[in-house]
């Protein structure tokens, strides 16, 4: 799954911009051919969600229909035409020049199709794009469950996960071209060997045979290498003298380009290690400590849609604070935001769409099964060669029935060995297609260890001071010191708190500091940070969340926001922003121990 570019063989016209939409709740537009163009549509921006740029569509999830014309260039007639969608929310079929011609599932991730037989290069082509996002029960994540599983979230839509299940072309739809023989897929691993950088390339082809070339540019200096692809496949190893390694200070990247006879491709690469040690994340070596936020995409009016200028804004505030890192909370971001994060340095744990899992009919578990299975696949072909990608996670927050039971401490029964057989697939897998990044889940508070004791991170979300012994936050922190260490003892690995916080209302202060104002905000944050600074086999806090952002309508959701930012939605700074950029700044303890 290569992201499309542009150079002197290869071609790409991005299609992002107004499309015609019209809503299709009956759904007879299949039958009534709107694949042909749509009568009574209103104007509607792509990428974007659609709830937001109407008022009548901001509940509306089902289905919908998407389309424009275009003329494909004449230059491209003796190539393959792919159209490539970056992201539909959830459910999409594509259709082109009134025949359909694919379809996908699941909400965050790319799917292409080659559609040169249905092409003309004589006229203008129309592309249809149906889309819905239904709220479905067997879904990944999950909807309309017939009871609220998140009791104090739970609201309308009826979700099982805590942010607006925005619908919609979320990320930008294109046409390229590629030679008719071309390069597949490039795999790249990257090791050292003292001042040496390792680059091991893979690139795959769709003919037998073919000769190509591999160059590495970068720190002055080109290699090369001579391949050849044998039933499609060349390898080669890249020595890199005195190495410019990849690091959040100094994110070095080189340009890797595979030219095969007919076809070339360029992307950046970064040289850098990840190895779990004890309790300890090391990069290039050395330990270090994963500072920042759980994100979503999530903006006024453009939704999930992708938002570049508030993508390169949000980068330099959280850089602003001093975060070095984030996870892709709850489904992976979009390609942009991964190449922004390889070139500014960001430090990213990337999560599948696999939000608050639940067990209920074997039916839905298989079924959810198969969707995780899928997505952890196209999330790792996407992102494998981003050096900003450092761990992956296969789930946030998966949940047993009787969850509620097992917090309070009043249900200690053993756990169904099929639940922790669900996470060894998905962890094994995850590791069959990348041997190169460690794997995990984040748990939710009370969540059985025999699920963490497969991940090779234990990353944790903790709501000690919020939903928990809310309002009494030395207790909280006293209880979180105490799980930790009990954590630590347990299973020996290093621990990330992959959520922590307080829901806060801007502007709203208070002495002393009650819940909700800004100063508990910040005092509870801050104790966290305390407590974490202590153990140095904590290996990461992210604080939840960055800025605040669109949830469901419930009573504990005022205005329909999760109000957790450290900034608003609007990105102002609330005190908790200011306190960690003084906190951040300070050098991380393992960081300056490290050899
Ligand atoms: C956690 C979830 C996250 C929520 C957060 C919260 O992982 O998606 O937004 O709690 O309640 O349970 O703010």
């Amino acid at each position: 799954m290569l992201y499309p570019i542009q150079n002197n063989i290869r071609n790409r016209l991005d299609l992002s911009g107004i499309w015609d939409f019209k809503m299709d709740p009956e759904e007879v537009g299949e039958r009534n051919g709107w694949f042909n163009g749509l009568v009574g549509a209103r104007p509607m921006a792509v990428p974007g969600s659609w709830n937001d740029q109407y008022e009548d569509l901001y509940l509306y999830l089902g289905m919908s229909w998407y389309t424009r014309t275009t003329y494909i260039p004449q230059a491209w007639k003796d190539q393959r035409v792919i159209l490539r969608v970056g992201s539909a929310n959830y459910w999409a079929a594509v259709w082109v020049n009134g025949r359909k011609v694919g379809q996908h599932e699941g909400g965050h991730l790319p799917f292409a199709v080659d559609i040169t037989d249905v092409v003309t290069f004589d006229a203008e082509n129309i592309i249809a794009i149906q889309v819905e996002n239904h709220l479905k029960p067997a879904r990944v994540p999950s909807g309309n469950l017939g009871k609220s599983v998140l009791g104090v979230f739970g609201g309308f839509p009826s979700t099982t996960f805590d942010f607006y299940p925005f619908a919609g072309l979320h990320r930008p739809v294109v046409l390229y071209s590629v030679p008719q023989t071309h390069i597949d897929d490039i795999t790249v691993v990257t090791e050292r060997d003292g001042t040496d950088g390792i680059v091991r390339v893979r690139a795959t082809i769709n003919g037998h045979q073919d000769t190509g070339r591999v160059t590495l540019a970068g720190a002055g200096e080109t290699l090369e290498a001579g391949v050849t692809f044998t039933d499609g496949v060349a390898e080669t190893t890249l020595v890199v003298p005195s190495v410019h390694l990849w690091s959040p200070e100094d994110p070095y990247l080189y340009k890797l380009t595979i030219t095969a006879s007919s076809d070339r491709y360029a992307l950046q690469i970064g040289i850098r290690t990840v190895e779990v040690q004890g309790g300890w994340i090391l990069l290039n070596g050395k330990p270090v400590r994963l500072n920042g936020f759980g994100r979503h995409e999530d903006f006024f009016a453009s939704g999930k849609g992708l938002n570049l200028p508030l993508l390169v804004k949000d980068y330099d505030l959280m850089r602003w604070t001093g975060a070095n890192s984030y996870r892709t909370s709850h489904y992976p971001y979009s390609e942009e935001e991964m190449m922004l994060a390889d070139r500014a340095g960001f430090l990213i744990i990337d999560e599948t769409p696999a939000v608050s899992l639940q067990f209920d009919t074997d039916e839905n578990v298989a079924e959810r099964l198969r969707m995780c299975l899928q997505q952890t696949e196209e999330m790792i072909e996407r992102d494998k060669n981003h050096p900003s990608v450092v761990m992956w996670s296969v789930a946030n927050e998966p949940m047993l029935p009787n969850f509620m039971a097992r917090l309070s401490g009043e249900d200690k029964s053993p756990i169904d060995p099929k639940t922790t057989e669900f996470f060894r697939t998905l962890i094994v897998r995850a590791r069959q297609l990348d041997r190169t990044r460690p794997v995990t889940f984040v748990g939710v508070m009370g969540g059985p260890a025999e699920w963490h004791m497969l991940a090779d991170v234990i990353c944790i979300n903790r709501y000690w001071g919020w939903y928990v012994q809310g309002g009494q936050l030395e207790l909280a922190l006293a209880t979180l010191d105490q799980e930790l260490d009990a954590i630590w003892e347990l299973h020996g690995k290093p621990v990330i708190i992959t959520e922590f916080g307080a829901d806060t209302l801007a502007g709203l202060h208070g002495q002393p500091a009650l819940m909700w104002s800004e100063e508990y905000q910040a005092a509870l944050i801050r104790g966290y940070l305390d407590v974490a600074a202590r153990k140095d086999y904590v290996a990461g806090m992210h604080i939840w969340n960055f800025a605040d952002f669109a949830a469901v309508q419930g009573t504990g959701r005022v205005g329909g926001m999760n109000l957790k930012g450290v900034f608003t939605r609007t990105r102002t700074p609330k005190m908790a922003a200011h306190m960690l950029r003084e906190y951040w700044a300070r050098p991380a303890t393992l960081a300056s121990t490290g050899s």
